[in-house]
């Protein structure tokens, strides 16, 4: 069994733009918005506020950019490998042409982290933010319904009770599911519509909280570092600014789902790197402004609870319906959070599933939709379960490694391809890429190192887990295993 077999990427490029049959539908600028749709979320909206206050104080932004320079370097790595091999696999194909099988299984395994845990997660995020703003507007509806199952919740008059399950997440996921199936243009045009309504509530944030901004917060700007005690873990100084890029790394996760719609571009050779880069830079800008800003208007200690820019929002006099519009926004653009990232994920099983290491039942397309319905369904109820069920408060971390990890192999294999096979034509080069593959890959790496241990521990298990049903099933069903045997 020889499972560092590899696809070669004359293959891979043939199969991409001759053997395809999803819809092709997506331009430059759809890519971009897809981009910014999948990127601007939960990341900026919620945990800007708590690395503020629990890890680097308003060298938050320092956090931003250092969290960004790893992710621009993965991005020209991505960008690469997605005009080279445009194919809806991703960092999964390109590991299959690159470090061959197993790592290919390994990271398709690996994006199921980014991609489904990262949907739960944001869903979760969704549904506190909707029923907040519900409750605003005098709706209440019944606590027991908007929970993870067996929490308890106060059902009024001091009353506890155990929750059932998280209705609100279940409905955002099955919405934004029957919409990818659907279609892809119907996919697209909802993501567009939201990613406008997320940039005008930004827009009215900055424009709302500028003038509030006192400088005298940003001092000091990287607060003094403050050990650890029994309780609480170390936080502030350089060691906070480091930790903090670990935590609002979570932001940037998304620019990379954008190559998953390769299959779906209608020029992905020309069209990807533009998409990828160009979502990037515009969610890098926002992120640095509205977190020195956020941390500008209100001391930073005060932004560790719910909702933190909502409460920016209302410390620098904003209005409550100004704050209750940016709620909406929120809660508006968390689902193309979730719509993107559940794309990725349908599509990424798809690719394995058509090369063999999954069943093949799941890799139908739609006659009619042109589109991939089974992934999408299996993966919209499977998140939607653990979306209703579970509280995920360490949910962020594992999808932070699970894509950290991912760019890492990324960042690896571009390079690995420019030694082996320099002839191949390269419609974009990342530039100086002896430099920014070795830079992507350890700051990266870096990044992973500043998550908590039991993060670790999690990945671990996960890949163990990955790595029996890899024996099991896909080593044995691999179509490349039938060529070659
Ligand atoms: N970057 C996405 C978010 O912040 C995952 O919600």
């Amino acid at each position: 069994m020889n499972i560092f077999r590899r696809k070669s990427v004359s293959d891979l490029q043939a199969e991409a733009l001759t053997n395809n049959s999803l819809k092709r539908a997506l331009g430059p600028w759809h890519l971009v918005l897809l981009g910014i749709g999948c990127t601007i979320g939960a990341g900026i909206f919620i945990r800007t506020g708590h690395a503020a206050a629990n890890n680097a104080g308003p060298a938050v932004v320092l956090s931003f950019v250092l969290a960004g320079t790893a992710s621009v370097f993965a991005a020209l790595c991505y960008s690469e490998f997605a005009s080279l091999v445009p194919m809806s696999g991703s960092a999964y194909t390109y590991s299959y042409a690159t470090l061959g099988e197993i790592f290919a299984w390994i990271i398709g395994w690996d994006l199921v982290l980014e991609y489904a845990v990262g949907a739960m997660t944001v869903a979760i995020g969704w549904s506190e933010y909707t029923v907040k703003l519900l409750d605003s507007l005098g709706l209440y509806l019944p606590r027991q319904l908007v929970a993870a199952s067996g929490t308890l919740v106060d059902i009024g008059q001091g009353q506890m009770a155990p929750a059932w399950f998280n209705l609100p997440a279940v409905l955002i996921v099955a919405i934004v599911s029957t919409l990818l199936v659907i279609g892809i243009r119907e996919s697209a045009r909802f993501n567009n519509f939201i990613v406008i309504v997320k940039l005008a509530v930004i827009a009215v944030f900055i424009v709302g909280t500028i003038r509030a901004i006192h400088p005298s917060l940003w001092h000091p700007f990287i607060p003094d570092y403050v050990p650890a005690t029994a309780t609480e873990p170390s936080k502030y100084g350089w060691w906070g600014v480091c930790t903090g890029a670990g935590v609002v790394f979570f932001a940037y996760i998304g620019f990379d789902a954008v190559s998953t719609a390769a299959q779906e571009a209608k020029n992905p050779q020309r069209d990807m790197p533009f998409g990828i880069i160009g979502s990037l830079v515009v969610c890098t800008i926002l992120y640095i402004v509205v977190a020195a800003i956020a941390t500008g208007v209100v001391p930073y200690q005060k932004l560790s609870g719910e909702g933190p820019i909502v409460y920016a929002a209302e410390q620098a006099g904003m209005s409550h319906w100004i704050s209750k519009l940016i709620n909406l926004g929120i809660v508006a653009g968390l689902s193309s959070v979730i719509m993107v990232l559940l794309l990725g994920q349908s599509r990424v099983l798809w690719s394995m599933s058509r090369d063999g290491l999954l069943p093949p039942f799941i890799n139908k397309v739609h006659p009619r939709f042109q589109t991939p319905w089974i992934t999408s369904i299996l993966t919209g109820l499977v998140v939607a379960i653990f979306a209703a069920t579970l509280s995920l408060s360490d949910a962020g971390d594992l999808c932070n490694i699970g894509t950290l990890l991912a760019f890492v192999i990324v960042c690896i294999s571009v390079w690995v391809l420019r030694v082996r096979e320099p002839d191949h034509v390269r419609v974009f080069k990342a530039p100086c890429i002896w430099f920014v593959a070795p830079a992507g890959a350890l700051a990266s790496f870096g990044l992973m190192c500043a998550l908590p241990g039991k993060t670790w521990v999690r990945l671990v298990v996960w890949f163990a887990i990955g790595i029996v049903f890899y024996f099991f099933y896909g080593a044995k069903y691999s179509r490349l295993s039938q060529k070659t045997t």
